[in-house]
Formats: C-alpha cells, structure tokens, sequence
C-alpha cells in the first residue's frame, strides 16, 4: 500500500508550545520525598516528562478547540448533546447515549443497573475503577483472559483474547443467571496494552449469546485496538479503521467509555446501550450522580469537543503515528535490553518490574521503587501496575499478588516527540543499569479505596 512506504509521522504541525521545566537531581529528591515516593502525588511543575497516564492529557486538535466556542450551556437538550449522540451513533453504532464525567461514572451506572448481590463478571483482565464497581454492586470479578496475558515475554499477538473454556467454565459452575454480563476491554490496559481480536470476540457472542449473557465493551482504546487487528489479523488488513471499530461494538450490548483516551478529550465519558428498556433506567440513574441525561457531568463545549475527538480518533494516519510512537519507544528499550512487556501495546510501555529488581521482594514493591527511582533520574513520571494496584482481597484483607509487577511509561496523544522519547529511553537504561542500588519500599499510609492513587511510602533502609 502507497501509505506504508514511509515511516509514521505526525499528521499535523504544532501551533502553540507549553514550556515545561527540567529540574534538578537536588529538587526532584525533595519532590519525591515529599510525595512519599508515590508518583500521584507529585505536582506536575516537578515533572519534566508526564508519562503517568494517557488519560485526560491529550493534545486537542485546531477544530476540537474551535468546537469548544460552540458549547451550547443550556440545562436541557443542549446542541452539543446531539451532535455528540450523533457522533457515538455514526462511528460506533451503539443506539443510546449517556453521558459522564468520565469512564468510571458509567462503570459506577452499569453495575448498579445490572449486577445483582452474588453476581460473577468474568472479563478479559480485571482494570482497578471496574472491578471496584462490579465488587461495590453485590459482584465478583473472575479473570478470562488467555494465559499468555500474565507473562510479560510472551508474544502473542492478541494477548487481550479470552479464554473460551474458563468461560464455559465459569458458566457452567456458577449458573448462567448469575452472570449478568461479560466485561470486554478493548485493549486491555492492565496487559500492557494488548488487543484482542475479532475472531475471539465473536466467539465470545456466540457462547454468551447461547447462554443469554450480555456483552458490555469498556471502549476506552477500541481505535488502538483496531489499529492491531488492521496490522495483526488476517482478512483485516483492508478494512479501514472506523469499519473496524463499528464491528467490535456490533458484537457488544453496550459500552462504558472514558473518552479522556482514545476520543483525545481532557475530560468526558458516556455509556453507551442497544437495550432501551436499560438506557431508560440508564438515563434516570444519571440525574442522581451525573446531571441531566443530556450533559451527565460534561459541559456542552466539552461534548462538541468529544464529538469531534471521535472522529479523528478513528482516522488511520492519526492512529497509526499515536501507536507508531509508542511501538518507537518501545523498539529502543528492547534494544537497550530492557525487560519490557511484549508485543510492545499500544498506549504505553509496560517494564518488567519483578525482572528488573529480582533482588525485591513483590511485599518490598518492587514496580512502585522502579517509578520513584525512574523520577529521580530525569523528571520523567511513570505509574506503578503492580501489587499496590491490585489492592486487597476485600474479605481476607490480605494484599493480591498480581503476576504482572510493572511500571507504565504512558504515551499522551500528540504531545511529545521522539526527542522526548529518546531521553526516555535513556533514563530508564540507567536506572536498569543501577538496579541494583533500588532498596525497595514500605507503605507508611494506605487508603481504603484505590489505593495507589494516595498512598505514601518510605524506603526501606
Ligand atoms: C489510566 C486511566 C482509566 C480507565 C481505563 C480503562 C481501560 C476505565 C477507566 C476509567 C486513569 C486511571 C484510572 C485508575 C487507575 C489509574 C489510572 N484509566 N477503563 O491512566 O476511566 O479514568 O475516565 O474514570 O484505562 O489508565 P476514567
């Protein structure tokens, strides 16, 4: 194909700059103390490079901010409402829209609506704000996904796919009744980025469509997981992106979406159903957490900005240098060695915490050392994926010991350049270089929910 002759590039030029501050070793040393050495606690004037997350730090494009200054604010049936409905409808199919202030507000209505007390939820991979709301309904997650998924060097090419006899499985043990659904993420965050494809997910429909269970799709990266399934699946490689994502959702009931990722807003989500009977009860729900069911917690120029963000966010040339960047980073540090998860995904690179200190054990927090030792190097910010992310098991209390301990290098769409990248890469080879000296951490403050996000640590002498 003409396109694939040349290398990816950015399809736009900057047009405004944001200065950003290049610290010292002194300074960020007293920054991470102060932060009790958790990455989420920094300020963002102490960070040179924010690779923390993908969520909310986008860079808009020249017509999502002119979209802003068409914010229709008015309480009820704003514009923007449906010129985003109409949008959800024409690149993704789904019939119904809610909207949120974010992803995890339509996870909080869906579980609500659907989980009874007792409920199972299988899904390829547990993510922390889902299963929260699953475990706070009455629900309980059981993880789906294909082993490969648990083992950072294993290479298969769609790591997100789901394991159809533990489903089955699961279904037979537990009672199709008390399956309300299946939860499918498209890509799986907590894998490092993995795609799952569309031979599976349609083997997923047929065995929960035999049983009458449902399918909601979190479609928070579905474009970068199309991307994969273009690149990786046979038969796909002439379809276009937006087909691509049409089809994964038409083999789902509905979806929950934080469009602070691949719909390349700073804030906004929605919920997303076919059943109207559930979008009724959907949209009453709303007005007690969110808003109006026709703003759910956004503003109408952020709407206008969404809509436009999701047709852009399905466009090739767009996805392919977003995934092209990360697949960049990701290049280098196999070169240099370093023990990352693989195939590279697409929104971050995931390190091997566990092989990179194996001198750690998973209760010294090995992935949370790595991201503080990663900042005092150079300013770059990363995020623990490890043991102090998964939690405790709410009934024993004891903490969950996830195979996967990494720190999450996350890529923001079109905001950095491969020069950014390249000092990246550089940080993390001499921090790998000196693992040794990484003493490990103890928590000295823990939160009852979601405890990664506020927890503080000390070192371990
Ligand atoms: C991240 C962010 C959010 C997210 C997600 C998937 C696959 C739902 C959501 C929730 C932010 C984050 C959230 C929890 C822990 C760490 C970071 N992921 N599903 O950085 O959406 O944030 O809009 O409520 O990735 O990966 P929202």
């Amino acid at each position: 194909m003409e396109k694939n002759r040349r290398s990816w590039a950015e399809p736009y030029k900057i047009k405004m700059v944001e200065p950003v501050h290049i610290s010292t070793h002194k300074e960020r040393q007293k920054a991470i103390k102060g932060a009790g050495y958790n990455t989420f606690l920094l300020r963002s004037s102490e960070v040179y490079i924010d690779l923390l997350t993908d969520s909310g730090t986008s860079a808009m494009s020249d017509r999502q901010w002119a979209g802003l200054m068409l914010g229709d604010e008015a309480y009820a049936g704003s514009n923007n409402f449906y010129r985003l409905e109409d949008s959800v409808r024409k690149n993704y199919g789904y019939k119904y829209l809610v909207p949120t202030h974010q992803g995890r507000a339509a996870e909080h209505i869906i579980s609500q609506l659907l989980i009874k007390e007792g409920d199972y939820i299988p899904g390829n991979m547990y993510f922390t704000t889902t299963k929260l709301h699953q475990e706070l309904a009455g629900g309980t997650f059981v993880d789906v996904i294909i082993d490969e998924a648990h083992d950072p060097a294993n290479e298969h090419p769609f790591k997100a796919n789901v394991d159809l006899n533990k489903l089955e499985d699961l279904i037979h043990d537990k009672g199709a009744e008390n399956i309300p659904y299946v939860a499918i993420s498209t890509t799986v965050n907590m894998a490092g980025g993995q795609p799952i494809s569309l031979s599976n997910l349609k083997q997923v429909r047929e065995l929960t469509q035999k049983h009458g269970i449902k399918i909601i799709h979190d479609m928070t990266r579905v474009a970068e997981n199309a991307y994969f399934i273009k690149e990786r699946e046979p038969g796909y490689e002439n379809h276009s992106i937006g087909d691509i994502v049409m089809e994964i959702c038409s083999l789902t009931d509905g979806a929950t979406m934080s469009a602070k990722k691949d719909a390349l807003v700073n804030i906004g989500g929605f919920l997303a159903v076919n059943d109207e009977e559930l979008f009724d009860r959907a949209r009453n729900m709303v007005v007690i957490y969110e808003g109006l069911h026709t703003y759910g917690g956004m503003a109408g120029r952020d709407m206008e900005a969404l809509a436009v963000g999701i047709q852009e966010s399905v466009q090739y040339d767009h996805i392919r240098a977003r995934v092209g960047q990360v697949q960049y980073l990701g290049k280098k540090l196999i070169n240099m060695n370093v023990p990352i998860v693989k195939p590279v995904g697409s929104h971050g690179i995931f390190l091997d915490a566990k092989k990179i200190l194996p001198h750690l054990t998973q209760d010294q927090l090995p992935a949370q050392s790595l991201a503080a030792a990663i900042y005092l190097d150079s300013g770059v910010r990363a995020m623990e994926r490890g043991v102090v992310s998964a939690g405790r098991n709410p009934e024993t209390g004891e903490n969950n010991y996830p195979k996967l301990e990494l720190v999450r290098l996350t890529i923001p769409r079109r905001v950095y350049t491969q020069a950014h990248m390249d000092v990246v890469a550089e940080s993390v080879e001499a921090v790998v270089a000196n693992a040794a000296d990484i003493s490990g951490l103890k928590f000295v403050y823990e939160p009852e929910y979601l405890r990664f996000f506020q927890s503080r640590f000390e070192p371990l002498g």
